[in-house]
This record gives structure tokens, sequence and C-alpha cells, in this order.
């Protein structure tokens, strides 16, 4: 029902493509299929200001603090950008970024994001379903995960060179949670391509976990059949686990999960309750029937 049977790409000449791609992106789009299939996806909560979303960034390759990455990005160099796709895959390679994008038809998505910190924006993403790129390379009967990694460039990246993360950044997911129609490769925001702060040229989105998992900048994709170690639950597993689903009723060690305050959100910084899968349950919650999420946090 949320497919469109004809993949844009499948119909329409590349370089037109992509240039639809962008008419789309800008919003003018006259296209109503997808659009009116992305619809079903969004949240219909007022979106987070370009200036929030684009300034109040976790990106610690471009240091701690919130205002860092705004401030160092800029120095990174996304042209030319490649994604090498291996592991338990039918077609592995290096892709170039303008072929991965190909991969499946750009939408915007509306999405809640809630960091693990306890605040949270609503951020209208540009993007394609990770399942779309995952059908194109062929996934192989064994695979039951996919790995992440960012670009690792300390040239580039300022906090490369200094050793508080194990660089470079990794994520993984569980194939079900990669194959949901939620989860984004995301490529811009606002109708702009991704700012460098964000995770430009393309990273991933998984609106109903912790934002960690939502990988910047990303230059490798592989298919395991192994849960794959994260950066995060690497530094710390006690305060972060693999799954990191947004639930209000497993507080981090240090802090609790009930609460969130959304950035931009009224005068007096009132905070809002939190909800379970961030809102996402009807979609997600199925994924998870017989597991105890207090032990896989
Ligand atoms: N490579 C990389 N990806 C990353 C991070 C990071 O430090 N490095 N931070 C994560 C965290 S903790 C959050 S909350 C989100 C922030 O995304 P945003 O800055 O676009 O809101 O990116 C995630 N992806
Ligand atoms: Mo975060």
């Amino acid at each position: 029902m949320f497919r469109n049977d004809l993949n844009w790409s499948d119909v329409t000449p590349k370089a037109k493509w992509l240039n639809r791609r962008q008419i789309m992106a800008a919003g003018a789009a006259t296209m109503i299929a997808p659009r009116a299939l992305a619809a079903s996806y969004s949240t219909t909560e007022k979106p987070n200001t370009f200036e929030e979303i684009t300034n109040y960034n976790n990106f610690y390759e471009f240091g701690l603090d919130k205002s860092d990455p705004a401030r160092n990005a800029g120095q990174l160099t996304i042209d030319p950008w490649s994604i090498q796709i291996d592991g338990l895959v039918e077609r592995p390679g290096n892709y170039d970024l303008a072929d991965v994008m190909a991969m499946g038809p750009i939408e915007e998505r509306i999405y809640r994001f809630r960091c693990v910190e306890a605040w949270s924006m609503v951020i209208p993403w540009n993007g394609f379903q990770l399942s779309h790129l995952l059908d194109r390379v062929g996934v192989q009967p064994s695979a039951r995960y996919v790995s992440f990694e960012t670009l690792f460039r300390p040239e580039e990246m300022p906090g490369q060179r200094q050793g508080f993360l194990d660089w470079p950044y990794r994520e993984g997911l569980r194939l079900d949670e990669a194959m949901h129609p939620l989860t984004l490769m995301a490529t811009g925001l606002y109708g702009e391509p991704m700012p460098k702060q964000n995770g430009a040229p393309i990273r991933l989105v998984v609106p109903w976990k912790y934002g960690f998992k939502s990988i910047k900048s990303i230059v490798k994709i592989t298919l395991t059949a192994d849960q794959p170690v994260n950066t995060w639950k690497r530094t710390n597993h006690r305060e972060y686990g693999f799954y990191a689903n947004v639930n209000p009723n497993v507080s981090h060690p240090r802090w609790s999960q009930a609460t969130e305050r959304r950035i931009g959100g009224g005068l007096f910084n009132s905070r809002e309750d939190t909800v379970m899968f961030n809102g996402y349950g009807d979609q997600v919650a199925s994924l998870y029937s017989g597991q105890d999420l207090a032990k896989d946090y």
C-alpha cells in the first residue's frame, strides 16, 4: 500500500530525474503520487526552523559543543563522494553518490527527532528509503544486520584528531529495522542539499530511535550475519545499547528519559512527555514483540 510500483528511475532518464528531484526538494513538485505516499509517514507537528536544525548539532567529528559543527563543518569536502557497499550483498561495490541517490525516489519526510540527551526537534528531511538501496544491491539470505561507517578524514574533521571517540563513527541496525519504510537515507532538509553539520552529503535517519543511531556522512555500508558494534555502545555499553529505541520507561543511568525539551519550544523551555518509540509505535512496535526492551536497550 505504501509502495509505488514504478520507481522513477525506471521510467525517467536519469538526468531529467535528478532535475525533478531538485524540483521536488524545492517543494514545487507537481508529481502527486510520491508526496501523497510520503504524507502518511510525516508528522503534522510544526518543524523546527532551518536555523535551529543547523545550529544545534551533535557531530563529534567537528567538536563537542552544539555550536561546533556549524562552525567547523564548512571545511569538509563532499565532492567526490562514494559509498562502499559490501559484506553479504549480491552486488558489492564502490558506488558514486549520484548512483546511490538514484536507488530510490526522494521524498519529503517530516520526522520527530529525539536525542538521547533528552532534547528533541521536528525535521523536514529529504531522502529515500534505505530499503530501496538494499533491494538494489541485493541482500543475501544469511544477512541479518546492516552496519554503517562515517568518513574518517582527520585533516578535515578536527574531532578525529582527538581521541574522545573510537573513529570512525559506526552504527548498525537489524535487517528488519533497516528495511522498515520509516528508515531513511537522508540527502537534504528543507529542500536544500544536506547541510554539512547535519551529515552531508548523505546520512541515516531512524526516527523511533535515539539520535545517535542516525549516523552522518556515510562512506560504508556492510551487510553482516552478526550484530555490529556501534560507537556509543563500544564507548559505554552500560549507558548506550545497540537498539536505542526511544523509551520513556528506561532511564539512562545518569538521567531520566521520561521527558524531553523541544529545541526552540516555548519561552520557559517547558518539558514534554517522551512517547514510546518517539511516537512511531503503531508502525514499529511489532518489530520488537517478545523482546524485553529494558534488557535490549
Ligand atoms: N558521524 C556522526 N554521526 C552522528 C553523530 C556524530 O557525532 N558523528 N551524532 C549523533 C547524535 S548523538 C545525534 S543526536 C544526531 C544529531 O543530528 P543533527 O545534528 O542533524 O540533529 O546525529 C548523530 N549522528
Ligand atoms: Mo544524540
